[in-house]
């Protein structure tokens, strides 16, 4: 099978509008928190989308909702890193993800030229603000968004390109769930494709494997953490060596669409390490994304030892 190439892929798509003005803030961001000795994750999340018209009325999607990239997200900011937060548009964001089902007309409640949170929320809602408000007054998150598998891919080698400069420091954790096909931009249909043309077909190209030149040239000597979703167990773990062996990056988290809210597994060249809740700690709101974020940060660490 011919493998697609990834600079026919840039030079046939269309770079995002506010690209330059993205690069400039992942610059400066990247710049302040190197001068400040801090270390630097890039967090992706959410699903890309694939246009099937250059106008797009339709596209295709997927269920990532980003649980995953901004969960993680706030446990490296606890962690002290900096944090560069590449996510779908309209997906889960960190620390707005715990309000996501709230009704504030709810639990606010008008107190004379006051607003004040009701009874049982409060405690919550002050300890999730305490956090934000850190993480704001530090500059401590920088949101970069995208909608469509081009806007990712231009977002992501841009981010990576300049995470190069922290060398070490800089770590990869690329959660979000990718389209590995598409339809070129030159292929595109201008305009919406009409229904009375009868039943359609659609052929789509593989999109090429980005972690290969992200490894080997983006960004050499970063922690780059990539994951592998399956649906069959029995794929999981074989898939994620195999990606191991072909990109040589340092982990592979592996997780499987119904269990990967309490069950993931962490794959490196030596080991393979299971992580599972227990039903209590799902029922008390233990997320498994804290010992994923526990454990990456030791493994960062002692990669960042000298040799
Ligand atoms: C993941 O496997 C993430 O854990 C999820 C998170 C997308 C499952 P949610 O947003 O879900 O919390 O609901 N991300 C990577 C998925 C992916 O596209 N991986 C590619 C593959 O498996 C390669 S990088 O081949």
């Amino acid at each position: 099978m011919d493998l697609p190439d990834c600079n026919d892929f840039f030079e046939n798509s269309q770079k995002p509008d506010n690209f330059d003005s993205v690069r400039c803030a992942v610059e400066d961001f990247v710049k302040k928190h190197i001068d400040q000795d801090r270390n630097i994750v890039l967090v992706t999340s959410g699903g890309t989308t694939v246009p099937l018209e250059s106008q797009t009325v339709r596209f295709i999607d997927n269920f990532s909702i980003g649980t995953r990239g901004a969960t993680s997200a706030e446990y490296f900011l606890s962690s002290n890193y900096a944090v560069i937060f590449l996510h779908r548009k309209g997906s889960l964001k960190p620390f707005q993800r715990h309000f996501q089902h709230i009704n504030f007309l709810d639990i606010l409640l008008a107190s004379g030229d006051d607003v004040i949170v009701q009874g049982d929320q409060k405690s919550r809602v002050h300890s999730i603000l305490s956090q934000y408000d850190h993480v704001k007054s530090s500059e401590l998150l920088l949101l970069v968004e995208f909608t469509t598998l081009g806007e990712y891919l231009y977002n992501l080698r841009a981010a990576a390109q300049i995470l190069r400069s922290a060398q070490k420091r800089a770590m990869l954790y690329l959660a979000a769930a990718v389209s590995d096909f598409y339809i070129p931009a030159g292929q595109l249909p201008k305009h919406k494709i009409q229904s009375s043309d009868g039943a359609l077909t659609i052929s789509l190209q593989l999109v090429p494997k980005m972690l290969r030149p992200l490894v080997s040239s983006w960004v050499p000597n970063a922690f780059v953490t990539s994951f592998k979703l399956e649906t069959d167990p029995l794929l999981l773990v074989p898939k994620a060596k195999q990606a191991l062996k072909t990109y040589k990056h340092q982990v592979v988290i592996g997780n499987l669409l119904e269990r990967r809210k309490f069950e993931v597994v962490i794959v490196t060249q030596d080991v393979e390490r299971w992580f599972h809740l227990t039903e209590v700690e799902q029922k008390t709101g233990v997320e498994i994304e804290s010992r994923l974020i526990d454990i990456l940060t030791e493994m960062h660490n002692q990669f960042m030892e000298p040799a």
